[in-house]
């Protein structure tokens, strides 16, 4: 097999089968930021992504999409239940969003994790050329850095950390909390999207491995001789090119125009985009604004509420009940304050095109961005990016890495109803002439620092590492 320079390991390959009209296969390159981010990267350099096709017990050789040469690892049945439905996501995904459902701890998930995310290194272990890169992405895979470094010790390796990094309190129920942050640091460079995700890690790796860890470096101790590890905030972001492109176009526009049409032209049309996840604090903003319904300091006829909640993790139960309980929710604020002209909230349990998303984007006067723990949310960096005339309003929870970066937006602590019902009023009421002077530097910073610039920051930082070593 030929070798790759440069290999991205990440639970998924950028790619989606779809059976195509005569029964054929069709690859499609999923939409996500991060093919976007890495598109550019792979391209100029001789590239291999490593992920899992998305579909249990499929064999597949490994082929060539779009440019990018992709090694499918297969999961059987049991351990998309295990691995993936199980330990990443029903384990991992609570503990590190603070615990908001849950975690679920199992021996014979963290047994299929390790099996799993040994499968995963030992594929990019056998396509990276000698003293090439493996960048390796988030928390289904946090075993990887380890497992390729022993395997492979003359390349360099980073890993990303696409969601939040606990506190130690609460990082410390992991019964395996010790194999984790070793096999994390197997990597040369860890990011992570906040600062205090970093600190957070810091922290754990001092008192649960006595480890020195000077500013952002850990001195990790080997047999002949230590290795210095980083570990900083990279905030992700997104490619702002195709959301700057689908705003200029006339039918995205004359979209956002029908949807307000369609809702029956309320003064001020409300958003909410999210995975239906618990950890998107979509009950807390329902209830809210429900609340502001109530009390008649919303009225029917002037507001529409729109939540598009994409269907997610729909095997896992924590999942299921959420659903039942937003929807539950929902249908209560209808019936109790809809008019045979007017929704309170118009749900959608369904996935979109980007275009209409933008059409959203561009009809929404107030964007609601609750989460109760979020890793950075880039649906609030896509808002701005859709607002050129710097219109519109950004509600934004402190507890996301995206409040970081987004200072002037209407910051909110979802758990607080009443705050977050004076916030919710705040952006209904808000006058154009402070709309613009938000809007404008959250534009700036979004437009500038894209996701362009956050895979070159992290390569830059790999690329010094590599120099060492040279
Ligand atoms: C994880 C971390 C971190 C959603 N519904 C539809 C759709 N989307 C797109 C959005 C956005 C993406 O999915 C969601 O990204 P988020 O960042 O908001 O949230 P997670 O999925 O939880 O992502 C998160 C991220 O990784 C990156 O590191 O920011 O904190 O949890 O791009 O637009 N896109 C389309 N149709 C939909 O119905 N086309």
């Amino acid at each position: 097999m030929d070798t790759a320079e440069f290999v991205v390991v990440a639970n998924r390959l950028p790619v989606d089968r779809v059976v195509g009209e005569h029964g054929e296969e069709i690859w499609r390159t999923s939409p996500g930021g991060l093919v976007a981010a890495l598109e550019p990267v792979m391209q100029n350099v001789d590239g291999a992504w490593v992920g899992w096709a998305g579909q249990a017990d499929l064999e597949l050789e490994p082929f060539v999409e779009d440019g990018i040469r992709l090694i499918p690892i297969v999961l059987s049945e049991e351990e998309v239940a295990e691995y993936y439905e199980g330990f990443a996501n029903d384990t991992i995904w609570p503990l590190y969003h603070d615990v908001i459902a849950p975690p679920q701890y199992h021996r014979e998930w963290w047994d299929a994790y390790v099996t799993v995310n040994r499968r995963f290194a030992e594929a990019a272990a056998a396509v990276v050329a000698e003293h090439g890169t493996v960048w390796v992405h988030d928390y289904q895979l946090q075993l990887v850095p380890e497992m390729v470094r022993a395997l492979r010790p003359d390349v360099t390796i980073g890993y990303f950390h696409h969601i939040p990094f606990p506190a130690h309190g609460l990082y410390a129920q992991l019964p395996w909390r010790d194999q984790v942050l070793r096999g994390l640091l197997g990597a040369d460079v860890i990011g992570f999207q906040r600062a205090q995700d970093a600190v957070n890690f810091l922290t754990a790796v001092r008192r649960r491995l006595q480890h020195e860890v000077k500013g952002s470096i850990v001195t990790v101790p080997g047999e002949s001789r230590s290795r210095p590890v980083l570990a900083k905030a990279f905030p992700i972001s997104i490619d702002t090119s195709p959301y700057l492109e689908l705003i200029e176009k006339p039918e995205v526009r004359a979209r956002a125009a029908e949807i307000r049409e369609s809702l029956g032209n309320p003064k001020r049309i409300l958003l909410g985009v999210d995975r239906l996840d618990y950890t998107k604090g979509i009950r807390h903003r329902i209830k809210a604004y429900g609340e502001l319904l109530a009390e008649g300091r919303l009225h029917v006829e002037d507001v529409t509420l729109i939540q598009v909640a994409s269907p997610s993790r729909e095997r896992v139960d924590a999942y299921v009940h959420l659903r039942d309980e937003i929807e539950l929710a929902v249908s209560r604020i209808n019936g109790d304050t809809d008019t045979m002209g007017h929704s309170a909230i118009r749900y959608l349990h369904q996935g979109f095109p980007r275009e209409e998303m933008v059409a959203l984007y561009l009809a929404a006067d107030v964007m609601l961005v609750t989460a109760l723990r979020d890793g950075m949310n880039l649906v609030a960096k896509e808002y701005i990016a859709t607002r050129a005339d710097n219109r519109g309003v950004l509600v934004l929870s402190e507890f996301t890495g995206a409040a970081d970066e987004l200072r002037r937006a209407v910051r909110v602590n979802p758990h607080d109803i009443e705050g977050l019902k004076d916030a919710i009023m705040a952006a209904v009421e808000m006058t154009p002439g402070e709309q613009g002077r938000r809007m404008r530097p959250l534009r700036k910073r979004v437009l500038e620092h894209d996701v362009n610039a956050w895979s070159s920051s992290f390569i830059k930082a790999l690329a010094e590492v590599h120099a060492r070593h040279a």
